[in-house]
């Protein structure tokens, strides 16, 4: 049964789903700090992914029931925890029923697009892994807490990158002397980006269909590590990726600044996305429970603070690695995927800022501390794991090891 508190329209029970993961251990945290009762749930897959590909994160993070219990030591403050597939439906309506949410925020899913473009095996467990765990998610809802509001991480790679200016979610279109104002078109460019595009449609089709309330997050690539929660012990330090797996963009850069490696550049470098800092990430999802939709409504935010291309952020830890005495240059890799090296973007991301955001944005002093983070762990860097090793056009259907 719903709590009380539901039903008075605010929120203050919020199952976070993939809570173990870089961005979802992050935002549990911060959500407990700010006074919500908070579950984690996670199958910790992304920990087997590591042990499968032999990848590991820069920061040595600690078990999940170790951070727990820190963080209870800490802070005086429980966290739920329910360990289990959110494809299981029965494992999935327990914990739900259990703990009963206000809002469910949804990390959890297989996240990498280079992972998703492996070999079949990955590209199919990419698709049923996101697709069928949204589905039970959804079904859940309807089912056992149909006033719950879904908050769902998807990306920006949703829109790839048209020649026109992207807009959050939806785009008013005049056609033969007609107008109507539709979903924006999708052109995603890996199993995994598309993997979210077939949530969004599930979930577009939930809310009018049955009355569910949802916001999609189309997030842009995330950067750094440290917000205030996970920066108080070093058994509640987040998990930081550096493989060309599962590490992104700017990540990657500060660790290579860090031992010498070229920056590893794909292709032309112009290629352009949204980026946010970690502690944004964090209060966009509390904004955005905060501020709930109706019943029946299906929301759109774009959540990211900045747009950069591949080369900008080169130049900005090459500048950073200066300051440091860091001798910091770029290398042109071959680009292992398959997208525009040169484009137009121009991506629109007010809603966040109307409902509160105050962005931090990209600045020195994040750069010098997330070099610093990486110069402290630089020990525990793997140079075999930087160089890309997947290909977009050369996955098949043989299934592949990498990394070996
Ligand atoms: P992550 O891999 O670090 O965390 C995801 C967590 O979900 C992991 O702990 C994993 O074990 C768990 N998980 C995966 N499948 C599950 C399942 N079936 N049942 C239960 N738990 C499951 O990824 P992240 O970087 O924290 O990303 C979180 C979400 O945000 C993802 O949906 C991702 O697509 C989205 N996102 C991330 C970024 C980024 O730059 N990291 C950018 C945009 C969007
Ligand atoms: N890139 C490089 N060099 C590198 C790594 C990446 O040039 O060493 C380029 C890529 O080719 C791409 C861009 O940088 O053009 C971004 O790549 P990325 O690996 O940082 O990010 P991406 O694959 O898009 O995926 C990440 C997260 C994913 C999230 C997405 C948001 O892993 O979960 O959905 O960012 S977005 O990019 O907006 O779609």
């Amino acid at each position: 049964s719903l709590s009380a508190v539901s039903h008075s329209g605010k929120c203050s029970r919020v199952m976070v789903i993939g809570g173990d993961g870089y961005c979802g251990w992050a935002t549990a945290l911060h959500l407990s700090k700010q006074g919500y009762e908070v579950a984690i749930v996670d199958s910790l897959v992304r920990r087997l992914f590591d042990e499968q590909l032999g990848t590991h994160t820069l920061t040595p993070i600690a078990s999940l029931q170790k951070r727990v219990k820190r963080w209870r030591d800490l802070s005086g403050k429980s966290l739920s925890v329910y360990v289990g597939d959110i494809c299981d439906f029965e494992f999935l309506e327990s914990s739900l029923r259990a703990f009963a949410p206000d809002a469910v925020v949804h990390f959890g899913e297989q996240r990498s697009a280079p992972y998703s473009m492996i070999d079949r095996g990955r590209a199919i467990f990419t698709q049923h892994n996101n697709v069928i765990g949204t589905l039970n998610v959804l079904f859940a809802i309807k089912e056992f807490a149909a006033e719950c509001h879904l908050v769902k991480l998807g990306t920006m790679g949703e829109y790839g990158t048209p020649n026109i200016d992207i807009e959050e979610g939806f785009i008013t279109i005049n056609h033969n002397g007609r107008s109507d104002t539709l979903p924006y078109p999708k052109q995603a460019s890996s199993f995994y980006h598309l993997s979210k595009v077939h949530d969004s449609h599930n979930i577009a089709f939930t809310c009018k269909a049955w009355g569910l309330r949802a916001t999609d997050l189309n997030q842009g690539v995330v950067y750094g590590v440290m917000t205030p929660e996970t920066q108080l012990h070093e058994e509640l330090i987040n998990r930081l990726d550096y493989d060309a797996i599962f590490g992104t963009a700017l990540n990657r850069f500060c660790v290579q600044a860090a031992i010498g490696h070229p920056l590893t550049v794909y292709g032309k470098g112009g290629q352009t996305r949204g980026y946010l800092d970690i502690r944004d990430t964090v209060r966009c999802v509390e904004l955005a429970i905060a501020n709930p939709p109706n019943l029946g409504e299906f929301r759109v935010f774009n959540q990211f603070t900045e747009q950069f291309s591949v080369n900008e952020l080169a130049k900005l830890v090459i500048g950073a690695g200066k300051k440091l005495g860091i001798e910091v240059e770029a290398a042109n890799v071959p680009n292992p995927r398959v997208e525009a090296e040169e484009h137009y973007y121009n991506a629109k991301h007010t809603k966040l800022v109307e409902l509160g955001l105050e962005p931090h944005f990209l600045s020195d002093a994040l750069l010098d501390s997330l070099l610093n983070v990486a110069i402290k762990y630089l020990d525990r860097v793997d140079r075999a794991l930087i160089m890309p090793d997947v290909s977009w056009k050369k996955v098949g259907v043989k299934p592949r090891t990498v990394m070996s």
